[in-house]
């Protein structure tokens, strides 16, 4: 038998998976995302994935990071509610009132993040685990699955996670994402030219983005892109079909517009909010 291939992910399912916004509606039905990370001298990971879940139409967005963080992320975006947190016990009552939580963006390895993901997965809430929080799940938690968590790594964390490395991750990633399947569970996200998202349903490849992508932070978007469409009421593979598909097409009209070299991370989010609000 010849192995089905992945489902062609398309841009028609940005639209038929967002739910239309209810004239009555309020911030409190689209969720409140927090997102976890920016250890020192990495703080932009976290505050580009909040801002990112903010610009995707998270109802709140929360931002758990080191404290020297609060203040660029207040002057830059100050619609985030940023707390500085030095350990669990800051961060425990924004992790109790989220829906969803991303974490890992610039967590780093040592044992403050270390912690705040053990506390992200003794929540019990929705997962989005990106960056150093997969780097983490391969050092100590290895064997660990879940049905709800969305796992986002590029070929080098997949290759940590798979107890190989990136360069055979790319020798055959539709082999390499199903794995990761089927060992952790949830839906897993390989990130990569040509992203493909395998979860409990099956399996898509994308086939849009492009090479000015290839550049700091754009997995941080991503990470918190996803975190305001599960926010928003998507499933897990709802959202990571839907939010890897509109990370890309933003990032195509980007580089349409201005060009491939040079295009920043932190200009992707509003472009995808013109994809989602095409009427305008
Ligand atoms: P190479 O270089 O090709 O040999 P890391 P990171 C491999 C934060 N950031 N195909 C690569 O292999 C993140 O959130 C903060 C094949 C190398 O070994 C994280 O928390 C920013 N291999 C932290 O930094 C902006 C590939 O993986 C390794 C591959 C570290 O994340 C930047 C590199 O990955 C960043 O997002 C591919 N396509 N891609 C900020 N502004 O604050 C990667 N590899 O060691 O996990 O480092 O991704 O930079
Ligand atoms: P990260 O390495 O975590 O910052 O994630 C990089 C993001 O950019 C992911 O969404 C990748 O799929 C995307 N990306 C990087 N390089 C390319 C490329 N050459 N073509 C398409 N997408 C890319
Ligand atoms: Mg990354």
């Amino acid at each position: 038998d010849i192995e089905p291939q992945a489902d062609l992910l398309d841009a028609e399912l940005v639209h038929e998976a967002l739910p239309a916004r209810r004239r009555s509606s309020h911030k409190g039905n689209y969720g409140h995302l927090l997102v976890i990370g920016g250890a020192p001298g990495f703080g932009g990971a976290a505050l580009l994935a909040s801002q990112a879940g903010a610009r995707l139409g998270a109802g709140k967005v929360s931002l758990a990071t080191a404290p020297e963080h609060v203040g660029a992320s207040l002057i830059r975006t100050p619609e985030i509610m940023a707390r500085g947190v030095r350990g669990v016990s800051d961060a425990q009552s924004l992790i109790d009132m989220a829906d969803v939580i991303v974490v890992g963006p610039g967590l780093g390895k040592d044992a403050w993040g270390q912690g705040l993901l053990q506390a992200a997965l003794d929540s019990g809430k929705p997962l989005v685990i990106d960056a150093d929080g997969l780097n983490l799940l391969a050092l100590y938690w290895p064997d660990l699955q879940r049905d709800d968590w969305l796992l986002t790594p590029h070929p080098g964390e997949a290759g940590r996670l798979l107890g190989s490395d990136g360069g055979e991750v790319e020798v055959d990633r539709l082999t390499a994402a199903r794995e990761l399947q089927q060992r952790l569970h949830g839906t897993v996200v390989l990130k990569g030219a040509g992203t493909l998202v395998a979860g409990p349903t099956g399996t898509a490849i994308c086939p849009y983005g492009n090479p000015g992508m290839a550049s700091g932070g754009t997995g941080d978007v991503l990470s918190g892109m996803l975190g305001a469409l599960i926010a928003q009421g998507l499933t897990i593979e709802q959202a990571a079909r839907a939010g890897v598909t509109l990370h890309a097409l933003a990032a195509d009209k980007a580089a349409h517009e201005e060009g491939e070299r040079g295009l920043l991370a932190g200009d992707l989010a509003s472009y995808a909010r013109t994809l989602m609000n095409p009427d305008n």
